[in-house]
Order: structure tokens, then sequence, then C-alpha cells
């Protein structure tokens, strides 16, 4: 396949406009018809071709200015040559939505019509320079069967709604906002919608439409709520107004990705739509909040500026997660103060850690901005998406909130309605920020978005009590990646304070200036020290890296008395979390190298402590128990087996059951409910840490307490509940798992994504009798069971090959021969969802010789495959490489 280099980019020679689209919605035969105003650009030569990119449709007419003209055929581009300087383009493309299974570009999904063009969907719709930089307005008309299709929506405001003859009607829409194909939409059918005016701080009324199918507008009000708190956060938070009369979001069930931020018409996978109290849980309830702001967000950083290739797509991606995940911390902080905050930034950072660290140390390894691909779709990634997000987050911490502010206006005034690149970003940031650490070393913070791998941060300390200094001497390393090797120093902002033998934070004085008792130490270089003056301790201990302040490893030596230290003491609550993170994972990992698992009594109390302090929030107790996870425990190793791993971590389960049992029943008999149910970040707190307490006492294996479980599958007055008390069953596979889970399909099996939660669950159980991937083959025999939706798909394969590494990976490689299997079948269905499976298998060479063999014969077996798209293709050519 070809290779997309960023080096290679060439801006376009021709503009588009503006643009009347008209389409005739059919399922089988879908005629749109095009017309373009084009202009040649100027720079470009007079013998400039127009390239048109096109992808499984038929072209039925091509027009220049009204005549028939020749035209080339290059693979999937059509080539015009010898145009004037401006012309109408008129062109004709036919499509059969209800055969396109990829869910990229028209399909149909529980019989309406719906798009996805990001990245390369347009394309498959009609011939268009199918790349983010030629922006365009566009006019849309939508011809459909009006008794089926009752709903026709598109981008921007509608301008007409006619009845037609034949039982037909027509919908007429015009966005004002000039944007990149990849951010047109439409949708057909027959759906029904929650909707409210507001009236936006800026004085201005906007109408605010959620829609779904019949029988789901019970579940539109949290998504509606989000919405409506989005938009006040963006005007408060960066002054940024919703400049549209209309905004919209949709749900399908069918959809490749989480959600779309196509301009006035945002559309959602159900999952990041649909809630209510009966069917989701608070995950479910945080993770709509959280989407339905990012697509949101996207309005401006995104939509009103875009990306001028694919290669930029942090420039929107890693923006627009930092602003979702502040607005999460924000209104979390709202309700639940600032404890709150630290809450949700743990909870980011274990997903930054999980799935971008990972990714940064295997053969998938890019940087931000990646330097070549075969698949942008590939591109969408945990490295794009969240260590994006961290590394405009530095820029905040390097530059202050305020100043932040500052960058983002200036960003906005240079470049509002244009196709820009990270550079264009990073630039602003600094020249809002002109006498910050940002403008003084931009050069080198750039080195984030060119750079792969996850720097190490090596720390040690030096305490002088003669000369009442503590030394702290900071070291980075950068692993070499696939293709990137001698890399040069980033610039790493390392949030530290200093805890005395008490546990008191020492105030903190460099170079003669006093900084409080937190400071941003700012690596620029290989290694620098920083020397702490008036230090009047006799011990010190160092808290470094506070709040997570930059995505790397932190190396430095701590002993079981500092950690325990941080734990009871740190000011810093992400290190307290972070300082148990560490003394569990130093046991888990002496447990996989073999030696007996032992949790020693200060470790205990130092848990029970946590446990029973009333002034820490139970959110932050039940992040605080959690283990780490088994991907996360594998990444510590050279060499890995997962089998190993889960019964370490398993053990360790078993273990903190026992020693802490009467704390988890006073958890359990304390945090009952207050009241109905409500997903504030208070009540899910609670709900988190009993499920947690529940969890560990199931655990314990005691019949009072498996039937009490058993019976809040049956009675629960919400699924967070009911689904806690179903997973702690199936956890520990009791003989009440079968009726549970069978209940609990009967009752919600008109309901897909609670279904989903069920495959889902089953499919990620622990491997207990070594039947786990029979189980999982019946699931797929299952007839509510799909590889064609993604949803449910990904509910069975990827949490079997992806999230439960313990029954997955066998020494005798069946599981892999059934991963080889899934990804060959729904490749030939839909390729972006069969190569993120693919990914399943990114860190083979990791693991023990027996395991490592058999997935390479896995993946040998899969690249050998004749008709593999080129999605897929790339994600196993890599790992094989
Ligand atoms: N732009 C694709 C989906 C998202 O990141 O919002
Ligand atoms: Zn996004």
């Amino acid at each position: 396949a070809r290779i997309i280099r960023l080096a290679e980019y060439t801006p376009p020679s021709y503009a588009i406009d503006s643009v009347h689209l008209r389409f005739d919605l059919d399922p089988a035969k879908t005629r749109v018809h095009s017309r373009m105003a084009v202009r040649r650009l100027e720079g470009a030569a007079e013998s400039a071709p127009l390239v048109l990119d096109g992808e499984d449709i038929t072209l039925l007419t091509l027009k220049v200015n009204g005549e028939f003209v020749a035209f080339r055929q290059d693979g999937n581009t059509l080539v015009l040559d010898k145009l004037p300087e401006t012309f109408t383009l008129e062109i004709e493309t036919l499509n059969v939505p209800q055969a396109n299974t990829q869910l990229a570009g028209l399909y149909m999904s529980g019989g309406a019509f719906f798009t996805q063009c990001e990245a390369e969907g347009f394309r498959r719709i009609t011939y268009w320079p199918d790349r983010p930089d030629v922006m365009s307005r566009f006019h849309v008309t939508l011809r459909a069967d009006k008794a089926q299709y009752p709903v026709l929506l598109s981008n921007g405001n509608l301008v007409s709604q006619t009845d037609l003859d034949g039982g037909r009607h027509e919908a007429v829409w015009d966005d004002p906002f000039p944007k990149p194909c990849y951010l047109f939409a439409l949708v057909g059918g027959n759906l029904v919608c929650r909707e409210q005016t507001v009236r936006a701080a800026s004085g201005k009324t906007h109408l605010l439409q959620v829609y779904v199918r019949a029988g789901d507008l019970d579940k539109t009000e949290h998504a509606m709520e989000s919405l409506i708190k989005a938009i006040a956060w963006d005007e408060q938070r960066f002054g940024l107004s919703l400049d549209l009369d209309r905004f919209m979001i949709v749900a399908v069930s069918d959809f490749n990705m989480g959600a779309m931020e196509n301009k006035g018409l945002n559309i959602f996978n159900t999952k990041y739509v649909l809630a209510n109290p009966a069917t989701a849980t608070d995950a479910d309830y945080d993770g709509i909040e959280s989407v339905v702001g990012h697509e949101y967000f996207h309005n401006w950083t995104g939509d009103r500026i875009t990306c001028r290739d694919w290669f930029q797509l942090s420039l929107k991606e890693g923006l627009t997660v930092f602003r979702d995940q502040e607005f999460s911390q924000d209104l979390a902080a709202a309700s639940g103060g600032e404890s709150a905050r630290a809450v949700k930034r743990i909870e980011d950072v274990r997903v930054l850690r999980t799935a971008q660290f990972s990714e940064d140390a295997g053969p998938m390894a890019h940087p931000v901005r990646p330097e070549q691909y075969q698949a942008i779709d590939n591109f969408y990634t945990a490295t794009v998406y969240e260590k994006g997000a961290e590394v405009v987050r530095m820029m905040q911490t390097l530059v202050g909130r305020a100043g932040f502010r500052k960058g983002m206006d200036l960003y906005f005034q240079r470049f509002d309605g244009q196709a820009v690149t990270c550079d264009d970003f990073a630039q602003s940031m600094a020249d809002a920020n002109p006498d910050s650490a940002l403008a003084q070393h931009l050069a080198a913070f750039k080195r984030w978005y060119s750079q792969a791998g996850t720097p190490r941060l090596h720390a040690s300390g030096a305490l002088d009590t003669a000369a009442r200094t503590y030394t702290l001497t900071l070291r980075q390393t950068l692993p070499d990646t696939p293709v990137q090797t001698g890399k040069q120093p980033q610039v790493i902002p390392v949030a530290t304070g200093l805890l005395d033998a008490r546990g008191n934070a020492l105030p903190l004085w460099l170079q003669g200036q006093d900084k409080g008792t937190s400071t941003v130490l700012v690596l620029t270089e290989d290694q620098q020290t920083f020397v702490f003056e008036q230090i009047d301790a006799h011990a010190v201990t160092p808290s470094l890296l506070r709040g997570f302040s930059a995505p790397v490893i932190l190396d430095y030596a701590y002993t079981d008395a500092e950690l325990l230290h941080l734990l009871a003491h740190d000011a810093d609550p992400f290190n307290r979390w972070e300082a148990a993170q560490r003394l569990t994972l130093s046991r888990l990992l002496a447990a996989v190298r073999g030696e007996a698992l032992n949790l020693d009594a200060p470790y205990l109390d130092a848990l029970r402590a946590v446990l029973r302090d009333p002034k820490l929030d139970p959110a932050f107790k039940e992040l605080l128990l959690t283990p780490p996870g088994e991907a996360y425990i594998a990444e510590q190793l050279e060499e890995v087996d997962p089998p190993r791993i889960h019964r370490a971590r398993q053990a360790l389960r078993t273990v903190l059951a026992r020693e802490l049992a009467q704390d988890w029943q006073t958890l359990w008999d304390t945090l009952t409910p207050e009241g109905g149910y409500s997903p504030d970040f208070a009540s899910a707190g609670r709900r988190a840490l009993r499920n947690l307490a529940q969890a560990h006492l199931c655990e314990l294996g005691q019949a009072t307490w498996l039937g009490r479980v058993y019976q809040r599958v049956k009675d629960a007055d919400n699924m967070t509940d009911r689904f806690a008390a179903l997973a702690a069953l199936v956890h520990v596979g009791a003989d009440l798992t079968k009726p549970a889970l069978e209940r609990f399909a009967a009752q919600f099996a008109g309901e897909a994504l609670v279904m989903d939660k069920w495959f889902a669950l089953q499919a990620s159980a622990p491997d207990h009798d070594g039947q786990q991937l029979d189980r999982v083959r019946a699931l797929m025999r299952h007839p509510a069971f799909s590889i064609h939706s993604p949803n449910r798909a990904r509910s069975v394969l990827f949490a079997y090959c992806q999230a439960n590494p313990g029954a997955f990976h066998r020494a005798d490689g069946a599981g892999y021969a059934f991963w080889a299997e899934q990804v060959q079948a729904l490749d030939a269905i839909n390729p972006q969802v069969a190569a993120r499976l693919a990914r399943a298998l990114d860190r083979w060479r990791k693991l023990a010789p027996a395991y490592r063999e058999a997935a390479q014969q896995a993946l040998r077996t899969v690249a050998e495959s004749a008709t593999l798209s080129s999605d897929t293709r790339e994600i196993i050519e890599r790992a094989l490489a």
C-alpha cells in the first residue's frame, strides 16, 4: 500500500468555494448530485490538474461548465487536466448505502441513513478532493420517502421542507460556515427528538436537539443536560460561544467511533447518548458528559479551526481531549470540591498510562504528530488523543491558566476559519506568553510533537544538613522507537514539593526565591540539578511530578517507608494515589516473579487508614484501593506471562478481601444509598466504593454474601449497582452466576447497550476452568450477537482479546488462532474495526517464549491473507516488522 508522508505535503491547487449537493436517498441506489464552484488557487500552475478521490462509488456523469469532458482515472482518483481558472464542476454518483458494511461514507443502520466522513469517508459518497485543507460552503438538498424517512438532517440551518410527488419529501440545509468535507453529515430516518431552546451568555438563543429512535426519548435527558453545560462552560472558560442557530446530536447504534463532530450535526454512537438509571451505569453517565462535551468543543477546536492535513490530527484531538478533561474536572470540582478534580485526573492518567504508554513502547509507536501512515484511520490513537492532550496540558502548566487563555485567544484571532498545523497552535501559545518557559524553550518543547516514545525521568535527591540544601537531580532519557533513534531532550515540567519527616510541606527556596510549597521545575536539558535552599529538616521525601505534570515514567528509588510517608501526608492527592499504586505494584511484581505474596502490616495498615479516613472522598478511596491493571503490570516487565500476572493480581485481591474484611463490611454497611439514583460525583463515588467492598466480600466465598449479591442483581434500583452485583458473581464464578446472567438477559433483551455490557462481562470473565474461549465462541452463537455491529463485536471480541489477557493468552495459542480468525472475518466487513482488533497483539514480542511463538504464527496467518485491507495490513506489518 502507498505510504503517505508529512514531508510530502503540498497545498491544494484548487479551492471549492461552494457546493450544492443533492441526495436522492434510497438504500439500494442513492444518487448524489454535486455542483461545485471551483477556483484555481494563487500559486498553482495553470496546468495544475484537479485530483478527485473516490472509493466504492459509481460515477454517472461529470461535467465542467455544463460540458462532458475527458478525465483520467488513476487508481481511486479522477484527474482533470486543462481546466479554466474558475469553473463549475458537476458530478453525479451512485451509492449503495445498504451494502456499505464499513460504516464509512453513507450507510444504513436500523433502517435509517447516516454518514461518517472523518477521515476519508466523503470520497465514498462523491468524487472530491478529500483533504481537510479544502474548505467549502455546503448547501444540501435531501430527498427521500416521507413515510420511511420523515426526518432529514444535514449541517447548518434548515432552509425549507417540501412535500414532493410519489410520497417523497425534500429538506434543504445550508451551512453558513465553510468546512472540509470530513465534517459533512446527513441523517435520514424515522427519529424523534428532545429539544430545548437555550439563551447563551451572549444573549443569542439556540435550538438544541437530541435525536434518537422512538422509545429512547426517556434516555436523552443526561445528554441534553451535558450539552447545555458544555455550551456554558466553553463561554465561561474560553469565551467561545455557539455560532449556530441550531445544534443537533443524533444517536446511531452502528458506529465505528464514539461520536463525530460534524458541524452542527454531531452523530453519536448510542453508547454516548442514551442513559437512564435503569440502563446506564455511573461510568456511562460520565462517558456521555465527556463525549458530548468533546464533540461540542470541537465546534471551535476542529471545526472553526481545522487541520491542514491528517498528520496534524492532534491539533484538534489533543486540544479537544484536553478541553473535555478540563470540562469534566471543572464540573466534578463544582459539585465535589477540589479532590474531585484529582479523581478525574487520576482516571485520565490511568487511561494514558495503560493505553498510550504501551502504544509508545510497541510497534505502533508514533509521534503525537505522525510522520507517515498507510491508513489514517489507524492513527486515531491514544498517542494522538491522550498524549496529545498531555502536551496541551503541559503548555498550560508552563504558561498558567490565564496565559493559556491568552494563547487560545491569539490562536483564534490568527487562524479562525483556516486549516492549520500543530506548530501554529504552539506558536500562538508562546507568542501570547513571551516571558514563559514555553516561549523560551519552544523548539525543544515541540519535540513532544515530533518524537515518539515515553521519556523516562530519572530523579535523585541529596540532603546536606550542614549546608541546609536539598539537591534534586533530574535526568531524562528517551527510548528509540521504530524508525526514530537518537532523540533530543524534551521540555519536562516537574511539579514538585518536599515533605519533612513529620509529613509537613517544606517551604521551597530556589536561587533565593520563595516558591511556596509546590513548584514546577522545568527540565530542558538531558540533566539538570535544582538546589533547594534553607532546608531545615533531617529527612526529606520528594513529591515529584505532582498531578502527573508530564507524560513520563518517573524513576526514583523510593523506599517503602517514603511511599508510605507520601501516601499518608502528601498534599498532592495524585501523588498519594501514586504512592499506593507503587506500593501495590512492587508487591505484585514480586508475586509475578514467583515470590510469595507478602502483604506486610505497614502496607495493610496504610490501606486501612485510607479506608477509614473520613476526610477522603469515597471515589478517591476506590481508586486508591484498586490495584494497577494487568496490562499496566505487564508493561513493567521485560517478559510477560499474562495468566501469571492475572493470578498474582487475583491473589492480591483475595488477600485484601481477607485482611480488610472488617473494613469492607463497614463500608458496605455505611455507604448505603441516600435517596434515589443520581449520577452526581459524590453519589457515584459512594456507589463505586461500596461496590468495591462488595466485590471483595464476594471473594471470601461466603454463601450469605453471594446470596445477597444475587438478590441485588434482582432488585437493585439502578444499573450501576445491578451490574456491579452481576460482575461480582461472574468474577468469582459462583453457582448463582448462571441464573443471574439469565435473569439479567431476559430483563434487558430489548436494550442493546445493556446487552453489550452483558456480552462484554462474560467475554472478559476470568478463565476459571480453561473453558473461557469456548464460552466466548458460544457468545458468538447467541442470537443477539452480530459481528456487523461494532458495539457488539467490541463487546465480545475486544473484551476477550484485549481486555482479558489472563484468558486470551494461552500457551496452546488457541486464543491467538481465534483472534486471527476474527480479524480476518471482521476485515472483510469493516476494516476500521478489524484493524483495532488487530492491535490486540501489539505487544507480542514481550510475551514469554511459548506465547510469543504462537502469537507470531497467528500474525503471520493474518499477514498471508490475500484480501487484507490497508488498515489491517498496516497494523500487522508493523507488528511483524
Ligand atoms: N473526530 C473523530 C471523533 C472525535 O474525536 O471526536
Ligand atoms: Zn475528537
